[in-house]
């Protein structure tokens, strides 16, 4: 099928033609970065998953490789679900679910799920080795392994559905990547917080451990109209053969519309990045018209700040995409729209506002608006309810809703803005918050202005970068 070029993201991984959800088995190996994920590539809908195979030796250019793994075999019949990758003395090694019908197909039919390895000699081409853990008793959602080694013992974690259908981690030890011994529940829901824990993954970040996951099954009406049902994480302390202590309950990662199922790994130089699902299961696919459904998030690097927040900002290799920058000195504006020449189609904005000075009762920037106003995304600061909200109730093709969190404190509002052909994601004061939705306004003239309304709003700094694409020249 021949994939229209509109929405098509210039510098976000996305399938070559057909669907693409979860990020799996991201790893470096062999001087190079591996980014598998969840490939349907016969269809732009959900179906029997393969894993799509993309590599880059900088986390900027990638290139797509053959798909790494076919379902088809008795205990992956129906699907290869989501995992990782480790890279085990220098072979490239995937865990994944292998993932079987038994009856029915849909949330509330039987299945059979079960953790699979295969390993590649080439870092291309991979060989099944079949089931190395099956589910403990009754459980049947058992899914996603993410593995890692830690003083030469193997860890995993798979989450699972309860027999109370209440979502929760287990962990597993292993003295091989074939021998695995079932540790125990690592953490579960003492609350509602969906039916299913889906892509647990667990590592050190700072000197506390983080737990990140993606609750399942919170109702539409939950992640739509209120800000906590996406991906996030609890944050605790952690070793081998202790429990986890969790020292803050569910947070959400990221406060746009879409984001879901994030996988971290490490890089080269021991950084923590994360790439997410720039979807959620609820969202607007307008791009299904044109042959492709799904991509994934920036890379981006997390830390763990001095008060014990965790931070997200994107990765600093994507600097190398910044082509033409346009600068504008400090300005102010009042009761003032301000359209800039310059386009909204593929680029990154840096600016900050002075928030002690602003009094406008609302200012900010409107993204990717058309000539005759009908389309805009619009990012502000509303000064009486001291939120900032993204709007998208205008945002084109099929998508809407308004998404919003607290003003931070502080006298400067730094944002950072990423606009691919159909996305957007804000940065908010070096990774405190983050705002990640898809939008699909039309590709032709989309422009840029900033506003204030009601009074006066200042503007310290502003800059704007054309992006280059991260996909070879054709
Ligand atoms: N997607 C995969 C599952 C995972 C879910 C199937 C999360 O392994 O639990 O495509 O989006």
């Amino acid at each position: 099928k021949q994939r229209k070029a509109r929405f098509y993201p210039a510098f976000h991984l996305a399938p070559p033609t057909g669907w693409m959800n979860d990020p799996n088995g991201l790893a470096y190996c062999d001087g190079r970065y591996h980014v598998f994920y969840q490939h349907h590539p016969y269809d732009e809908h959900w179906g029997p998953m393969h894993w799509g195979h993309m590599t880059s030796h900088d986390l900027v250019h990638w290139q797509h490789q053959p798909i790494a793994l076919v379902p088809g075999d008795a205990f992956d019949r129906d699907g290869c679900f989501s995992g990782c990758a480790v890279n085990d003395n220098g072979v490239l090694t995937l865990i994944y679910t292998g993932h079987v019908w038994l009856q029915g197909v849909g949330n509330d039919g039987a299945i059979r799920q079960v953790q699979c390895i295969a390993t590649s000699e080439d870092g291309l081409h991979f060989t099944k080795h079949g089931v190395i853990v099956t589910p403990p008793d009754g459980i049947m959602h058992f899914r996603d392994p993410k593995v890692w080694k830690q003083n030469g013992r193997w860890f995993m974690v798979v989450g699972a559905r309860d027999a109370n259908d209440r979502g929760q981690v287990l962990l597993y030890s292993g003295t091989s990547l074939f021998q695995w011994r079932l540790e125990g529940v690592l953490a579960k829901a003492d609350r509602w917080l969906g039916y299913m824990w889906e892509c647990p993954d667990f590592f050190p970040l700072g000197d506390k451990y983080l737990l990140m996951f993606s609750p399942q099954g919170m109702t539409p009406e939950g992640y739509r109209y209120r800000n906590r049902f996406q991906s996030g994480y609890i944050l605790g302390r952690w070793q081998p053969d202790h429990p986890f202590t969790l020292e803050q309950h569910f947070q959400e990662l990221d406060s746009g519309h879409d984001f879901y199922a994030p996988q971290s790994f490490v890089t080269a130089d021991g950084r923590r990045l994360l790439f997410g699902w720039m979807d959620m299961w609820e969202s607007e696919r307008p791009t299904q018209a044109d042959g492709w459904a799904g991509c994934l998030t920036l890379p981006r690097e997390l830390s763990l700040d001095a008060q014990g927040r965790v931070r997200m900002m994107p990765a600093r290799e994507l600097q190398a995409l910044r082509r033409e920058a346009h600068t504008l000195p400090a300005f102010s504006l009042k009761n003032q729209r301000r359209r800039l020449g310059i386009s909204a189609l593929q680029a990154e904005i840096h600016m900050t506002w002075d928030i002690q000075k602003s009094q406008a009762e609302r200012f900010g920037i409107e993204i990717a608006v058309s000539d005759d106003r009908r389309y805009v995304t619009r990012f502000y600061v509303d000064t009486q309810s001291r939120r900032l909200v993204l709007d998208r109730s205008q945002s084109g093709l099929g998508v809407g809703g308004y998404r919003s969190v607290t003003l931070p404190d502080g006298d400067t509002l730094d944002l950072r803005i990423f606009i691919d052909r159909s996305s957007v994601e804000v940065f908010v004061n070096q990774g405190e918050t983050c705002l990640t939705s898809r939008i699909y306004p039309p590709t032709e003239g989309r422009g840029i202005a900033l506003y204030a309304e009601n009074g006066e709003a200042y503007c310290q700094t502003f800059t704007h970068w054309q992006m280059a694409s991260i996909y070879p020249e054709p």
